[in-house]
């Protein structure tokens, strides 16, 4: 059936996306955002289809899908995604969504598989998209070459593997090449995920992401973190105090001397990478501050790299020190869920219970996660409440939230805008 012929029904969002848009234009700038942005449903539908099903997106990384076969799946809001390695290296991304009756293909998060075999019926498809079999069932004037996987836009970069479910998904190589010389120390092809863990906050993802971006909490809520992490993501920040400066320009020496990029570098509000030092006389995010794998990642020879941050908004930031590494993901579950990530990667040859122990690798950012989890409940909880208004960011502890809004609302703006152009 041709898609033109589809009868649709009228956009049921029509108004709510009318009345986003105001509150965007007419919004206080520096304030967290109206109520509805954090617990309504109709909004939490708007931000799915404007900000998760156009962005691109880190579905996971490409060393979790080393060989031919390797699969890995994702969901982006009611749309479920997989994504496989296919012949030559090559990888692939498609909706993980059968072109028979619909089905789901594959229902795990990871595996290995010949060919993608949907479950209900065992229509098989080859690793690049193409329906190979469908059974005699289908009649002999069923086309198999008309029913091919839907494809996602997939790339790959640093070990980063992102996705986008839009036709034409905003700019991102100059990130990408950036990206990609950033984590040359890496070896991002010669690592493993040592472990990972997924938790559910019921809060809305923006609430996530917000308590994210700043460090204001962070002495009343992480003792564990404040064990390594400095606060401040550059020298320029205000409060950076001239011990953190002396210490960063002796750090920066030393990996100007080996090579290791660490400059901040930004691509508008949505990418930023920046190489800070941990704090001083620690090495890696543990509890004791001391490596969490003896096998350092790469081609890297010094433990002391700090820890290069790494944000990608819609919803990831990472740090990547010398001995590990963590990514974390945001995946918006419902408009008061949020399904967070956390992935520790380590060098592949490292030997889990010689070079690393898993359980003291992830202590520190487990309990983190938690006391995140947490915060962003219980501001969830406050915001739900009639007596919830917006509230002023500080503009020196919140300057990253403030900027997280500021690329929301500009996003949401324009593409809030590109649909009542299309609808005129
Ligand atoms: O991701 C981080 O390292 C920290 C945790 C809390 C604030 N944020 C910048
Ligand atoms: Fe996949 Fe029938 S829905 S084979
Ligand atoms: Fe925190």
């Amino acid at each position: 059936m041709d898609d033109t012929t589809t009868l649709s029904l009228a956009d049921p969002l029509g108004n709510a996306r009318e009345a986003t848009a105001e509150m965007l234009r007419s919004r206080d700038h520096g304030y967290s955002l109206p109520q509805p942005f954090y617990n309504d449903e109709r909004l939490f539908q708007i931000d799915m289809q404007e900000i998760f099903q156009k962005e691109w997106l880190i579905a996971g990384m490409t060393c979790e899908i080393p060989a031919k076969g390797n699969f890995i799946s994702v969901q982006v809001g009611n749309s479920p995604v997989i994504v496989v390695r296919g012949a030559e290296g090559r990888i692939f991304a498609f909706h993980n969504v059968c072109r028979h009756r619909g089905s789901r293909l594959c229902v795990s998060d990871k595996g290995k598989v010949a060919k993608l075999v949907c479950p209900y019926h065992q229509w098989t498809y080859e690793l690049d998209g193409r329906l190979l079999f469908a059974g005699t069932e289908m009649g002999t004037d069923f086309s198999l070459a008309d029913h091919s996987l839907k494809p996602v836009q997939v790339k790959a970069a640093g070990g980063y593997i992102f996705i986008s479910l839009a036709e034409e998904p905003p700019a991102i190589d100059e990130f990408l090449r950036t990206l990609e010389h950033y984590m040359e120390p890496y070896d991002m092809e010669n690592t493993k995920v040592a472990v990972q863990s997924t938790l559910l906050e019921k809060a809305n993802w923006k609430l996530v992401i917000e308590n994210n971006r700043e460090c204001y909490h962070c002495g009343g809520s992480h003792p564990e973190l404040l064990n390594t992490l400095l606060e401040w993501d550059d020298v320029t920040d205000p409060r950076a105090s001239q011990a953190f400066k002396e210490q960063v320009a002796a750090c920066t020496t030393r990996w100007e001397a080996d090579n290791i990029p660490y400059a901040h570098a930004s691509f508008g509000l949505r990418n930023r990478i920046v190489r800070m030092p941990l704090l001083a006389g620690t090495v890696s995010m543990t509890i004791d501050g001391t490596q969490g794998c003896k096998k350092l990642m790469g081609r890297i020879n010094d433990p002391d790299l700090g820890s290069m941050r790494i944000l990608h908004l819609p919803h990831s930031w990472n740090h990547c020190m010398g001995d590990h590494m963590i990514v974390f993901t945001v995946w918006p579950v419902g408009p008061q869920e949020t399904l967070v990530t956390t992935k520790w990667l380590v060098n592949k040859d490292a030997v889990e219970g010689v070079d690393y122990d898993p359980q003291n690798l992830r202590r520190v950012w487990d309990a983190t996660n938690d006391q995140d989890r947490i915060l962003a409940e219980e501001n969830q909880r406050g915001i739900n409440s009639s007596a919830y208004q917006p509230g002023p960011y500080s503009q020196t502890y919140e300057f990253g939230v403030i900027n997280f809004l500021d690329w929301y609302s500009e996003r949401m703006l324009n593409n809030l805008g590109e649909q009542s152009a299309h609808l005129r």
